[in-house]
């Protein structure tokens, strides 16, 4: 039981439900580590969204918005860590939510599915026994994506992707949007729109934009897009990092 005055206590409590997540078959063991790596960056960037980041939140949430089929791609940290977020953000959207797991077992896909869908999910793609087509660029389970959801989505947002991954759904004519707390990752480099945020921050976030955008013209959101330069942000989340590291910020 963590007390509610520990200095740590919301980071603390987010490694109780990552921990818990993987006593439950949830998380990959290596879900652990990539959290931790997490952990460490949001430090950096003071454990709270930054200007910045709300800027790349505002941009993803109008392209979502702007999406014919718009695709929210689920692994087993962001179960872990916001699974009711996902399922509010794709009830906002009317998007599809696709489980998509870098280390994929039929075990973990299930224990996902179930906890998706407690959490209020009516439907989760990317289970067992669906149709797939194959992503272009990518070997073995993790190419097959839902015919319905991530092979025929224009805009998908992956939260906490590996680099390959992102990289090649760019390469076939997507729109990533991400959240990736490293600003030097591959996914962060190699998606359209990266939001260096923690993604139990940024999903309330592009939620409350969404809501904000609902009645925006195309033509409003569009501009939202081109105003918005990835490269430029990803700059600017870096600068914060190293201003927070040598204590300047
Ligand atoms: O559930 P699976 O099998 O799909 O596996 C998921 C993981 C995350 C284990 C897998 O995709 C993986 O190994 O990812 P990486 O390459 O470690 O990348 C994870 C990225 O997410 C890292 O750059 C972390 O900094 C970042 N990250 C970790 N926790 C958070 C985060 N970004 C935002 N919010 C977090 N809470």
């Amino acid at each position: 039981m963590i007390p509610k005055d520990h200095p740590r206590y919301e980071s603390l409590m987010l490694r109780a439900k990552i921990v818990d997540a993987y006593k439950k078959g949830i998380l990959a063991d290596s879900g652990m580590i990539a959290h931790g790596r997490g952990e460490a960056f949001d430090y950096l960037i003071g454990e709270k969204t930054t200007e910045t980041a709300r800027k790349a939140e505002r941009a993803g949430a109008a392209a979502l918005l702007l999406a014919e089929n718009p695709v929210i791609s689920v692994n087993g940290n962001t179960t872990a860590l916001a699974a009711e977020l996902v399922v509010e953000l794709a009830e906002t959207l009317g998007a599809k939510i696709e489980i998509n797991l870098f280390y994929r077992t039929a075990s973990r896909v299930e224990k996902v599915e179930e906890t998706l869908k407690d959490a209020g999910a009516r439907r989760v793609l990317g289970i067992e026994d669906e149709e797939k087509g194959i992503i272009d660029g990518l070997e073995g389970p993790r190419a097959r994506a839902s015919l319905e959801g991530v092979y025929s989505a224009d805009v998908v947002l992956v939260p906490l992707e590996d680099g390959d991954r992102a990289e090649a759904l760019v390469a076939n004519g997507k729109t990533v949007v991400t959240v990736d707390l490293n600003p030097l990752s591959r996914t962060a480099k190699t998606s359209s729109i990266t939001i260096v945020d923690n993604v139990v921050r940024a999903l309330p976030n592009i939620i409350q934009e969404v809501a904000e955008f609902k009645n925006y013209s195309d033509d409003d959101l569009k501009m939202i897009l081109e105003n918005f330069n990835n490269d430029q942000n990803l700059e600017e989340s870096l600068k914060i990092v190293s201003r927070t590291y040598i204590g300047d910020a």
